[in-house]
């Protein structure tokens, strides 16, 4: 991958460690149930489920818009704890100095989930990288450039991969086409999910 500052790790997960992570994410679930975010102002609903870990979660209404909070919109109350094996991959992928202080949780599972074309950048530290784990189906990821007009590549993101964006990188456009369903084994209930770890505070 010729872009600087987006790394592609390819099976970066074995299935054992997927599998640990999974039972790790049940147990965050049962916690901090899957909720579904509203796109500001129109409030529609996005096809996605999402949850957090850490002592910041990311979330979005059609009130307050998108912005990180130290509690689950619903349960109101503090996330669960980010589990340790995060911090370990966070360290080994980005080595940098902070902690991550979200990890976001997508479930991408029913009809046709899928992303549009974003960018990250509700976080103050744009200096740390933000590292993607995917699990479960295959994803058909669109990788773009700074401006949302800018050329665009499709990459196949597997069960296990990670993703690292930082640098030149960190702030460009992407987002999840579709996702191949039955590709994987790895989740019961089929589906995906993708694990985005974050530095949010300077
Ligand atoms: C996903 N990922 O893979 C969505 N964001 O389901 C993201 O939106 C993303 O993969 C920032 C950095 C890496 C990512
Ligand atoms: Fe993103």
């Amino acid at each position: 991958m010729n872009i600087h500052g987006f790394d592609f790790h390819t099976g970066y997960l074995d299935r054992k460690a997927q599998e640990e992570l999974v039972d790790c994410l049940r147990q965050i679930v049962q916690k901090a149930p899957f909720f579904r975010p509203q796109m500001p102002r129109t409030g529609k609903p996005f096809s996605v489920e999402m949850t957090s870990a850490g002592p910041l979660g990311w979330v979005c209404d059609k009130r307050n818009g998108y912005r990180y909070q130290n509690f689950h919109p619903a349960t109101e109350n503090p996330w669960p704890p980010m589990p340790g094996v995060l911090l370990s991959v966070w360290q080994d992928l980005t080595g940098y100095d902070k902690l991550p202080e979200c990890c976001l949780i997508n479930l991408y599972r029913g009809e046709k989930p899928k992303m549009g074309l974003h960018r990250d950048q509700d976080e103050h530290d744009l200096d740390a990288p933000v590292v993607s784990i995917s699990l479960g189906d295959t994803a058909v990821f669109r990788m773009g450039g700074k401006n949302r007009s800018d050329p665009t590549r499709s990459i196949k993101l597997n069960s296990g991969d990670a993703v690292t964006f930082g640098g030149d990188a960190r702030l460009n456009y992407h987002g999840i086409d579709r996702i191949i369903t039955n590709s994987s084994t790895l989740l019961r209930e089929g589906g995906r999910i993708n694990l985005t770890l974050r530095r949010v505070n300077l």
